[in-house]
């Protein structure tokens, strides 16, 4: 029903991708828009009998293990179809966890039969089969990576996170309000509380752990770059997706710093094995199918499970610490593996999450992924109660619970003792000769909170007799007034320069002004981008909106059926974005929300020659389709050879600083409080 709905609704012509990335964009043809109403219908209300008749049909008609030869690799798909006649799968209406192994061996070999299917033909009809035979979580999991990943999908849009499972976005109390409004039949938005109550300090952030497109962007990436990948199997190398996951995740930390600076909050404080977790958290989110996320009292300790014990977490972090403060990791074979300057830093990341790519899983283990197991059951280690797995066993809802920043601060310590001991860059890795940044000029900074609706149609069961009515959450959401930063410059000839721009706080908790070398930790990267620098002076100006960092607003369910449903039927022509991208910071979040009365920041801008970081041929200024920072490519190698973070990853002096072609600038970010 929304399908047609939606369809009725919207007759407007438009792009399927945001208007951000439009330079990459070709018309979409027939055969895509197609396949993208496919994979909508298929995503529509999935934790329900599929409602439309021809993917049911086909679902039911279609049988995996007589068509063997249409999977490249017919292993997985074989296993999967043998597993569920012997009703050994995780059933539909159980909860799904990534971080479960079993509930994640299935999800991949439904992932690799849709990955491996050699045409669309059959990866449909495999995805139709599943979608009513398998697990509603593994599947809704393992259709979006297939169709981030495979050939014939690339400019598919993925709806939004948020719209396909609620559940795990919004609290309990607007899911119930939601059911009510639908057994009146009567259309509603119901207003969403943040967790908690301003008894705790920690419920001054949760605007930001909760945020919908925070929480969105941190699963897409997830699906980007997943860590159970298998590279050599899959054709498709992550590049440095080690070192991603390092920035990716220090990048949220230093800007969840800034945010509770900006709200009278210390940094926050890394947890560690042997010491309580001194804030508990109540998710107060049910699972969709019953069973309410498990809460944390305070100052719990970890516990041991019967997989994991806390000792061996200990064991596990002096073994990295020792590779680390010996610049070299032992492998499988006993050799040693170097912890050099450029990719040491990638080893680290995929020893540390870990990849399947670790150089010693056994020896390293996975510090960081037993640590979201061991924090979401933290409170029925025994399996005594038979809780439900906790919000950091999901991608969705990890970055609720505060601990989840706590862990990644002590994981994203340990990147920073490698970092510590590298030397730093040499004079010439960070000069730009001949060129001089003369002024750097930004528009006031101005944030606001605003309120959003998110639909959760998806969220409530269908009845025979109740139609769908119009329910939406409503939340309060951190925005920011769009600016442009102008960089004045002078050169002695033309060149191509790569712009990166940092924020950092001026001053820290204490009120004290911080030293640049203290401040790295704390930098949030807001753009980088190629220019064109001209022979005397050059204005540059860039638009907030254009930032690398982030991607606007996620288009919602309903317009994206519109859009297609139109373009199908000739009323609209729609462009798509081959390279497009789910996975990016929201642009909403690109500034913390500072102070009333102004809170002081700087800017620090750096110009470097691009000729020197090129990785590729490609025109300097060629879309890549996505955020490009923390997300890196998903088709192409990471557009930059410097590491993640440059210069600013390295000790770094203010002498150094103060090159021609680096420049700070004190800015103020003004909160102007909640929009009407
Ligand atoms: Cu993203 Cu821990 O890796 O949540």
């Amino acid at each position: 029903m929304q399908w047609v709905i939606a369809a009725v609704l919207l007759a407007g012509l438009g792009q399927l991708v945001a208007a951000k990335y439009t330079r990459g964009e070709v018309p979409a043809d027939k055969d895509f828009l197609l396949k993208q109403r496919e994979v909508l219908k298929l995503l529509n209300k999935p934790h329900e009998p599929n409602r439309y008749k021809d993917q049911a049909d086909s679902g039911s008609k279609y049988e995996p293990s007589n068509n063997l030869n249409r999977y490249k690799n017919p292993v997985p798909v074989k296993t999967l179809v043998k597993r569920y006649n012997s009703h050994s799968l995780l059933p539909r209406g159980q909860i799904f966890t990534l971080f479960d192994d079993k509930h994640r061996e299935e999800m991949v070999l439904l992932f690799e039969s849709m990955f491996y299917a050699l045409d669309w033909d059959t990866f449909y009809k495999t995805a139709c089969w599943a979608r009513d035979r398998i697990n509603e979580g593994q599947f809704i999991y393992a259709l979006s990576v297939a169709v981030i990943h495979r050939d014939d999908a690339k400019g598919i849009v993925l709806p939004p996170s948020y719209e396909i499972y609620p559940h795990l976005y919004v609290n309990s109390e607007v899911i119930h309000a939601a059911y009510k409004a639908k057994m009146r039949q009567e259309p509603a938005v119901v207003r969403m509380n943040f967790t908690g109550t301003i008894r705790n300090p920690e419920q001054r952030v949760a605007y930001l752990g909760e945020d919908l497109g925070m929480n969105s962007h941190h699963a897409h990436w997830h699906m980007d770059f997943p860590f159970w990948w298998k590279p050599e199997e899959y054709g498709i190398d992550k590049d440095r997706k080690g070192e991603l996951f390092y920035y990716m995740h220090h990048q949220l930390i230093a800007r969840f710093d800034l945010e509770r600076l900006s709200n009278d909050l210390p940094p926050v404080e890394p947890l560690g094995w042997r010491e309580r977790i001194v804030d508990g958290f109540y998710p107060q989110t049910t699972y969709r199918v019953g069973g309410e996320f498990p809460a944390r009292p305070d100052d719990f300790e970890f516990q041991d499970l019967s997989s994991i014990k806390v000792q061996d977490m200990v064991d596990y972090e002096r073994r990295v610490r020792e590779a680390i403060s010996q610049q070299a990791v032992i492998t499988m074979s006993g050799d040693y593996f170097s912890l050099n300057d450029t990719t040491g830093i990638n080893t680290l990341g995929e020893m540390m999450e870990p990849s399947t790519t670790s150089k010693h899983r056994d020896y390293y283990g996975a510090l960081h992924n037993y640590g979201h197991i061991l924090l979401g059951k933290i409170t029925d280690p025994k399996g005594k109660f038979n809780m439900p797995p906790g919000v950091m066993e999901h991608f969705e809802t990890a970055t609720r619970d505060p601990a989840f920043f706590r862990l990644h601060k002590h994981i994203d310590n340990l990147f920073k003792l490698h970092k510590d001991l590298l030397p730093p860059y040499k004079q010439e890795e960070l000069v730009l000769p001949g060129v001089k940044i003369t002024d750097v000029a930004v528009e006031p900074l101005e944030t606001y909170f605003e309120d959003f609706d998110a639909d959760l149609l998806n969220a409530l069961d269908d009845t025979i007799d109740l139609d769908d009515v119009e329910i939406k959450a409503r939340v309060r959401r951190l925005n920011h007034k769009p600016f442009t930063v102008q960089i004045t410059a002078e050169s002695e000839r033309e060149t191509l320069a790569t712009v990166r721009i940092f924020l950092g706080p001026k001053y820290d908790w204490f009120g004290q002004e911080i030293p640049l070398e203290e401040k790295r930790q704390y930098l949030v990267e807001i753009d980088k981008f190629v220019t064109k620098v001209n022979s005397g002076k050059t204005t540059i100006q860039r638009k907030s909106s254009e930032s690398s960092v982030t991607i606007p607003d996620r288009e919602t369910t309903k317009l994206l059926v519109a859009k297609v449903e139109n373009a199908i039927n000739g009323k609209a022509t729609i462009n798509v974005n081959k390279d497009v991208r789910h996975c990016g910071y929201p642009d909403r979040l690109l500034l913390p929300k500072g102070k009333k009365g102004g809170m002081p920041f700087t800017l620090y801008v750096i110009l470097t020659d691009f000729n020197k970081e090129k990785v590729n041929d490609l025109p300097y200024d060629y879309d890549y389709g996505g955020s490009l920072s923390y997300c890196g490519t998903i088709n192409h190698k990471y557009p930059d050879s410097r590491p993640m973070g440059f210069p600013f990853d390295r000790r770094l002096s203010t002498e150094e600083f103060s090159m021609p072609n680096f420049c700070s600038k004190d800015v103020t970010i003004t909160f102007k409080g909640d929009s009407s």
